[in-house]
């Protein structure tokens, strides 16, 4: 089946392809990212949960290309700054997408933050909506701690502060896939691939 991934994100693209293809096997699901669509425009994420710019990213999607459209809203929640970033995770210093200044900006504002109070949690949200308006929205979480440098060089965004609950190893210390088993985007995707596989059977 074919699929649009209604997201600008090319490290998303990448870590959903991966994730689908472990759930159901390679070649079943052809995912096809926003740059395959010239002219789409930026779709503000108006929401104040990460389910609801899941969904409305991917209502987008399939209203404009016909396709059955996934979305990810995804970000990091700190205990200790009330939630946020949160939704507003990609765009926190201000520069959408600049992952080194939004991780560089959370790390300044936990900096006076004990060890017994940096909490933290990856939440992803991934909606499937079908062209004929059928509409799904799962959640996944990972939860851990932030460190106060950054370790690793894998991931992207907020990976390399992130020790995740039970690991030695940052997120950016982790193999894709060693990542993918524990990731709140994992368990997220995992989650929707079933339900793609009943709504769109070979
Ligand atoms: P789209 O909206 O186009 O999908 P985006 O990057 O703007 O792309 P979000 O609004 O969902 O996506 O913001 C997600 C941000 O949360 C992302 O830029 C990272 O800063 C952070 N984030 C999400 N998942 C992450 C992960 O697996 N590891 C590290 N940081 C992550």
């Amino acid at each position: 089946a074919r699929l649009l991934l209604a997201t600008a994100n090319k490290k998303k693209l990448v870590e959903l392809q991966r994730i689908l293809d472990a759930a159901l096997g390679m070649h079943q699901i052809e995912l096809v990212g926003l740059a395959d669509f010239p002219g789409y425009p930026d779709v503000p994420e108006t929401g104040l949960t990460f389910g609801e710019n899941a969904l409305i990213k991917a209502r987008e999607g399939a209203k404009r290309t016909g396709l059955p459209t996934v979305a990810d809203d995804s970000g990091l929640a700190v205990t200790a700054l009330n939630g946020m970033p949160g939704v507003f995770s990609a765009r926190w210093s201000g520069a959408h997408g600049d992952d080194a200044a939004n991780l560089d900006l959370v790390l300044a504002q936990v900096s006076d933050v004990g060890d017994e109070h940096r909490g933290a949690a990856f939440v992803c949200a991934a909606a499937l909506v079908l062209p004929n308006g059928r509409e799904h929205l799962v959640e996944g979480r990972q939860t851990g701690r932030l460190l106060r440098a950054r370790r690793g060089e894998g991931g992207f965004g907020y990976d390399p502060i992130f020790l995740g609950d039970g690991q030695e190893r940052t997120n950016a210390e982790l193999s894709p896939a060693e990542k993918d088993a524990i990731s709140h985007r994992g368990k997220a995707f995992r989650e929707l691939a079933k339900v793609v596989a009943k709504e769109l059977p070979r």
